[in-house]
């Protein structure tokens, strides 16, 4: 991102045109980066709660009362019978920068010996999904689309969520590629495609087991790459047998000659190129969903060339010296709380969690008021008079609305930083633009001056920002191998140390115990888990819980709004009028029987919560499934509620996930 200054104040933000991935381009929300940055609401000094919790009332106060009150609290909790543990840091997407998203906030908690956190809530099923069967979530190139000759946007939103991706994929539309989106919703990016396969939410894995079992059914497979590269084909041959179309269409809602058509073009592809994404991985059966697509290629060997093969992330390739940034062996053996499980570990910590009370929550990055599942029991936690919160922010959200101090955080133009990428290869370096605005500072000082205040005495508690950096980079990897400090600062960006093209696993080479792409994986064995990809049914469905199916027989989907990311941007007004309000988009065969008509208010509930909406009937979401476009500010909602009001605690299979889509609803009028 370029940034143009004048006279100290930004005035313009602008892709990078020189960037191969990037091209100049900035997402719609970015693009409004100067306008959230200078937003009249920025927070620009530290507050304290004056009043009943929750209200929102606030009064100014200077850095030193802040810090000086936080630190006594903190200490007062470390050393009372509950101990450190009874401490808990927050964090997750709000900067994925290294360091003011996980440097000295993190050695700061480890010296403390709080409690730890699992940052479960985005990606974790996929990622475990990835690890067991290619050994890494790591995959291929997507600059080798163009050369693809079937490209599969499986379960994500290109268009909204990672825009910079389409200009590869119409490259390879134009030279004759098909273009086809599997997704229950007809995104905005269906709408683009040549084909939309409305799958019925969650059921993945069986249609992947279908293209499957047609593959060996045809023989469409690449013996050679199999034998030489592969663990378990004739246990997996097995198991697909078990998924013949005709049951695959029972379980998916898709035709059964649309699974044996999908299957042979992949099958007679030369490099077909699957972008599975995360939207569907937040089911039951998630990670392995991602399992099984992820050993699609390996039966094709479409591993071999440019254009072939399947991405979830590139983010392992970004192999940063994490533990010197981090330091988690400063940590004494404490327990570590679930992110998703927020709700539960606020007000029954014997529901699970374990361990003492949590009598502080230290919220930066996040806005778990508005993002994390099962809203109505993390209010309730929330509201507690004896938990002490703390929260690190550019704006009063949602979440600080609950604290008990707020401190103004520096935005990406005022702060230093290093970022990596999770679908391209190149490593980003962020300068500050301009200074702080009004008071605020970065993560990474705020943790310093605490630290200092509390007496964590200890060299790593004075290394500055730039230092981070060099310390990520010079204790990284092969893959970092010439991309340093100063290379960095001369022009912003530098592609990985990986090849071009990128094939990682065209000669075999995977990550996994046995080098090989697993098909069979004794680890998740030993897990007690099936070795073999498997369709697990999603936990709000006919199959495993059919009088739950006949209260609330429609499937939300809250992905994110165009204008959104999760809960960042909803106050800035333009994109937040772009959005409208909340809104459930309902197909006319739903909409019917209930007599629910376009515009009309309606609302949207199960036996965890409720929340309003405004009916949008179209038949762009498959019958069955609604889609309620996320992730609202409870107070921009006439309600003061959002879809995260119906989500549930409960976790994936692998990665301990979050299952946001597994989420079963019903609706009715309103007026
Ligand atoms: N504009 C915008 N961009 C973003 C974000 C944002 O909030 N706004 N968030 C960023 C973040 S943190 C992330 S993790 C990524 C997420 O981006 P993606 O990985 O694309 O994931 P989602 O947006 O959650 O969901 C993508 C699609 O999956 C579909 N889906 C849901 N369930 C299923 C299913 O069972 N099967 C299939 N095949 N499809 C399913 C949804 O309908 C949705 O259209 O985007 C990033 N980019
Ligand atoms: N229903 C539903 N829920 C979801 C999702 C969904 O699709 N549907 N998506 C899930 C996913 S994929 C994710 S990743 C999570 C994301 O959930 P979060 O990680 O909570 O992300 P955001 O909602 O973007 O909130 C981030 C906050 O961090 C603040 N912030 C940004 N930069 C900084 C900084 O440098 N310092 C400080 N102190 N604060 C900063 C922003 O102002 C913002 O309020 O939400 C999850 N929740
Ligand atoms: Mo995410």
């Amino acid at each position: 991102m370029l940034v143009t200054v004048e006279n100290g104040r930004a005035t313009r933000v602008a892709g990078d045109p020189e960037h191969p991935f990037t091209q100049g381009f900035l997402c719609a929300k970015v693009n409004r980066y100067v306008e959230r940055t200078y937003h009249a609401d920025r927070l620009t000094q530290p507050l304290r709660r004056v009043g009943a919790k929750g209200r929102g009332a606030f009064e100014p106060i200077s850095w030193d009362d802040a810090l000086d009150e936080i630190a006594a609290r903190l200490t007062e909790i470390a050393r009372s019978a509950h101990g450190p543990q009874a401490i808990l840091p927050y964090s997750y997407a709000g900067t994925m920068g290294l360091v003011q998203g996980a440097s000295m906030d993190r050695r700061f908690f480890h010296l403390l010996g709080a409690s730890k956190l699992d940052r479960t809530i985005c990606s974790m099923a996929g990622t475990v999904g990835m690890r067991m069967t290619v050994g890494a979530n790591i995959g291929a190139d997507a600059e080798g689309i163009p050369d693809s000759d079937l490209v599969l946007l499986w379960g994500t939103n290109t268009l909204t969520s990672n825009p910079h991706l389409w200009p590869f994929v119409l490259e390879a539309k134009r030279k004759g590629a098909p273009i086809i989106a599997i997704d229950p919703l007809r995104t905005r990016t269906a709408q683009q495609c040549d084909e939309w396969i409305p799958i019925r939410p969650g059921t993945d894995a069986a249609f992947a087991l279908g293209l499957m079992h047609v593959l060996f059914a045809d023989e469409l497979v690449d013996q050679d790459y199999m034998e030489r590269y592969t663990l378990g084909e004739a246990e997996l041959r097995a198991r697909a047998a078990e998924y013949p179309p005709e049951r695959v269409a029972g379980i998916t809602g898709i035709a059964a000659s649309t699974v044996v058509d999908v299957a042979r073009r992949y099958g007679r592809a030369r490099a077909a190129f699957i972008r599975v994404n995360y939207g569907l991985q937040r089911h039951a059966g998630g990670g392995m969903a991602v399992r099984t697509i992820a050993c699609l290629p390996a039966i094709t060997g479409h591993w071999r060339r440019a254009g072939g093969g399947v991405q979830l992330s590139t983010s392992a390739n970004f192999t940063f010296d994490r533990a010197t940034v981090e330091r988690p062996d400063l940590s004494p053996p404490v327990r570590t709380i679930n992110m998703i499980r927020l709700g539960e570990a606020l007000t029954r910590p014997d529901a699970g969690v374990g361990g003492p009370p949590v009598r502080a929550l230290v919220v930066y990055n996040s806005n778990p008021a508005a993002v994390a599942p099962d809203r109505t029991m993390v209010l309730t936690g929330l509201a507690r008079s004896d938990l002490f919160t703390v929260v690190l922010e550019h704006f009063q959200t949602d979440t600080a609305d609950w604290a008990d101090i707020v401190l103004p955080a520096t935005t990406q133009l005022e702060h230093w930083d290093l970022h990596l990428s999770y679908g391209h290869h190149y490593v980003a370096l962020n300068q500050p633009a301009i200074p702080p605005v009004g008071d605020a500072k970065p993560n990474s000082e705020i943790f310093r001056l605490l630290g200092a205040r509390m007496g964590l005495d200890h060299a790593v508690m004075r290394d500055d920002d730039q230092t981070l950096i060099r310390q990520a980079l010079e204790g990284g990897g092969r893959n970092l191998n010439g991309v340093t400090f100063e290379a960095l600062l001369e022009r912003g960006w530098m592609r990985l140390a990986v090849p071009r093209p990128y094939l990682p696993f065209a000669h075999g080479g995977f990550l996994t115990p046995s080098g090989r792409c697993e098909f069979v994986s004794e680890r998740l064995a030993d897990m007690g888990l099936d070795p073999l990809p498997t369709y697990t049914p999603p936990y709000e469905s006919p199959e495993r819980a059919p009088e739950l199916a006949q209260r609330f027989p429609l499937t939300l989907i809250s992905s994110p709004a165009h204008q959104f990311l999760n809960s960042t941007f909803v106050n800035v007004d333009v994109l937040r009028r772009a959005a409208r309000e909340p809104e459930l988009v309902i197909h006319p065969a739903d909409a019917a029987p209930r007599d629910i008509v376009p515009g009309s208010r309606v609302l949207v509930h199960n036996d965890r919560g409720e929340f309003l909406a405004i009916a949008r009937v179209e038949d762009g979401v498959r019958e069955g499934t609604v889609w309620a476009p996320s992730i609202w500010w409870g107070k921009f909602a006439a309600d003061g509620r959002n879809a995260n009001h119906t989500t549930s605690q409960r976790e994936t299979d692998l990665g301990h996930g979050p299952v946001f889509y597994d989420n079963l609803v019903e609706v009715t009028p309103a007026d």
